[in-house]
């Protein structure tokens, strides 16, 4: 097992943003190179033990997704593993940090909104439908359990807060205030478009993608689909072999991680514990069954 990379390190290479797993460092004007650690989180905080590979794998995910995706959306992607691109010789040195965790992406100017997709009611949207009867000010049927499909999927945009806060459920009138109404209406339709195609696709691999969320940000006048894309880290995917609305689902990835979390007890605050091996071992293999069911590879590159 190799050891985990926790944080990077590019020498002279300006940090532009650390997220709680991404590292993206700017490289010139116009290119950003984004860096997928093996950090993991659980209930809002990075944990002590990074999972072997984490980075790479959702890294591979990403990239079959904006392959999939492409006639749908432009992204931002300009190369894979920017280590073998001739013109990165100055990365050379760091390629242990890089090499098939890495894109090199264009510079977008972000929209300062996440673009949420729900097909199933769990998680915050449960909690909105449960004191509201609506999700994000959109009215719902009653009578829905947790985790019920929902009748037609919804666009539940939040507003990115800067470090750590909680993204903040806004509705579609507040989100045109912020991007516009024709952004607004464009984001919209291509995040439905996108969740359309991929819901489809996860559902032939055996897995519901009950909810994710999308960046996006303009380049050269044009909306491109930026970040990371339908990762577990950005999506809820659980196996429909066992799907039972009615209650939570289990997590696809991060099961035992929680399970092992909720028997130590553990307060959720700083500082948060570190995983035991088997715990360790048993949640790749849940990210490499994800990779493996949604790329159809075997392996890593
Ligand atoms: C950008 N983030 C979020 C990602 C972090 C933070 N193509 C782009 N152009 C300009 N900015 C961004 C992107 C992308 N993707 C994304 N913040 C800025 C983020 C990874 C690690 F710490």
């Amino acid at each position: 097992m190799p050891e985990p990379l926790l944080t990077t390190d590019l020498g002279g290479i300006p940090l532009t943003a650390r997220g709680k797993v991404r590292d993206l460092y700017a490289l010139n004007d116009s290119e950003l190179l984004f860096i997928a650690t093996d950090r993991i989180s659980a209930f809002d905080h990075v944990l002590g033990s990074g999972i072997p590979g984490k980075g790479k794998i959702l890294t591979q995910i990403s990239l079959f997704w904006f392959e999939f995706l492409k006639d749908v959306v432009p992204n931002h992607l300009i190369a894979e593993d920017a280590v073998s691109a001739p013109t990165r010789a100055l990365l050379a040195p760091f390629a242990g940090q890089i090499a098939g965790r890495s894109m090199l992406v264009r510079r977008a100017k972000m929209f300062p909104v996440e673009c949420v997709v729900r097909g199933y009611l769990s998680g915050s949207g449960w909690k909105d439908y449960l004191a509201t009867g609506a999700v994000c000010g959109i009215a719902l049927p009653s009578g829905l359990r947790e985790s019920d499909k929902l009748p037609e999927p919804i666009f539940t945009p939040a507003a990115k807060i800067n470090t750590g806060g909680h993204d903040e459920n806004i509705s579609f009138a507040q989100m045109v205030e912020v991007v516009g109404l024709d952004t607004a209406d464009e984001l919209r339709r291509l995040t439905f478009a996108i969740y359309a195609k991929a819901s489809a696709y996860a559902a032939s691999k055996g897995l519901i993608l009950a909810d994710t969320k999308f960046e996006f940000g303009e380049a050269d006048g044009r909306i491109v689909l930026a970040d990371e894309v339908l990762t577990p880290d950005s999506s809820r995917y659980w196996p429909a072999s066992t799907y039972a609305p009615g209650g939570p689902q289990q997590s696809f990835d991060k099961q035992f991680v929680r399970d092992y979390l909720e028997s130590v007890r553990w307060n959720k605050q700083a500082p948060a514990p570190s995983l035991p091996g088997d715990v360790v071992l048993r949640t790749r293999q849940k990210y490499m069954e994800a990779f493996r069911l949604l790329t159809g590879r075997e392996d890593l590159a």
